[in-house]
């Protein structure tokens, strides 16, 4: 009849959920943040130690390795006080039914850790670029490709939820990690060939290493940061795995090989000895 057509209402196309509490730092985030900064700090110690041990000529690699551990153990120092985080807006769609539910919350977010993916990667993209003997031409693209890597992850972080512009600047992100992937699976491999066979195989072996742990971050980021589909805890942990393998475990390897393969070693020209020489 005339009076049910008009008390039809618009099907809703999503139904508000009720909002989700604040998604706190439980206690095993914190212990893990914890544990990382002093598991950062005494491998800058050890590091430091290390590089007394070889002459000041041969301890670059020494030197920027201590450098990586020091920054983590401050991003570390940052997340575990609470100082590094930012309270973040989070809207997350549930396709339980036909009708997806949107929920409202807050979940923090970790902008020290970008800080410090800024400064390691940096450093990190020196060591395999040295070792390989990359000329200062790729040097500069890998690194302006690796800045705009991490900041755009920070603009992804901070992108409204639920958004496509937030997945923008993860796709961008993203291109800019194979413009990276580019110049030392090509460049590089080519001139660290070039150096020797013995630079060639290491270089792959550790540049190998490399490529598999850098891309366990996007694929974190994605389904912690991105989807939401990770606790914070769970987040930190996901984090603190590949931040052990790529910093700590990755200078430990690449000093020990460093001090057993000579070829590895490298001239800047007398800019590090200042161009005294001699050991
Ligand atoms: C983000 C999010 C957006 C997409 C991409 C990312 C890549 C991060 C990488 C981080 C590497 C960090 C390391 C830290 C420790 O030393 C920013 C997570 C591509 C590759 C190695």
């Amino acid at each position: 009849s005339a009076t049910a057509t008009a008390s039809v209402t618009p099907l809703p196309t999503v139904i508000p959920g009720p909002e989700i509490d604040q998604q706190l730092v439980g206690d095993d985030g914190k212990k893990t943040l914890w544990v990382i900064f002093v598991a950062m700090v005494i491998a800058s110690a050890g590091f430091a130690a290390l590089s007394w041990r070889v002459p000041i000529q041969r301890r670059l690699y020494h030197v920027i390795t201590t450098l990586i551990l020091i920054f983590a153990s401050i991003s570390y120092f940052a997340m575990a006080t609470g100082h590094g985080v930012s309270v973040h807006k989070t809207v997350i769609r549930h396709q339980k039914t036909t009708f997806p539910t949107l929920h409202h919350g807050r979940t923090p977010v970790f902008w020290a850790r970008y800080v410090d993916r800024a400064l390691t990667t940096l450093i990190l993209l020196h060591d395999l670029s040295l070792l390989a003997g990359l000329n200062g031409a790729h040097i500069i693209m890998a690194v302006v490709a690796d800045v705009i890597m991490i900041l755009t992850g920070l603009f992804a972080a901070f992108g409204s939820e639920g958004t496509p512009q937030k997945w923008g600047w993860y796709a961008i992100s993203c291109i800019s990690f194979l413009v990276v992937i580019w110049h030392l699976a090509v460049n590089g491999r080519a001139q660290a060939n070039a150096r020797s066979q013995k630079v060639g195989s290491f270089f792959l072996a550790i540049a190998g290493y490399t490529l598999v742990l850098w891309t366990a971050y996007p694929i974190v980021w994605g389904i912690a940061d991105g989807s939401r589909k990770l606790s914070v805890d769970a987040e930190i942990i996901a984090y603190a795995v590949p931040d052990v393998l790529a910093k700590p475990i990755f200078g430990l390897w690449l000093l020990i090989t460093h001090a057993n393969i000579p070829e590895t070693n490298i001239d800047l020209g007398g800019f590090w000895s200042y161009g005294f020489g001699g050991e």
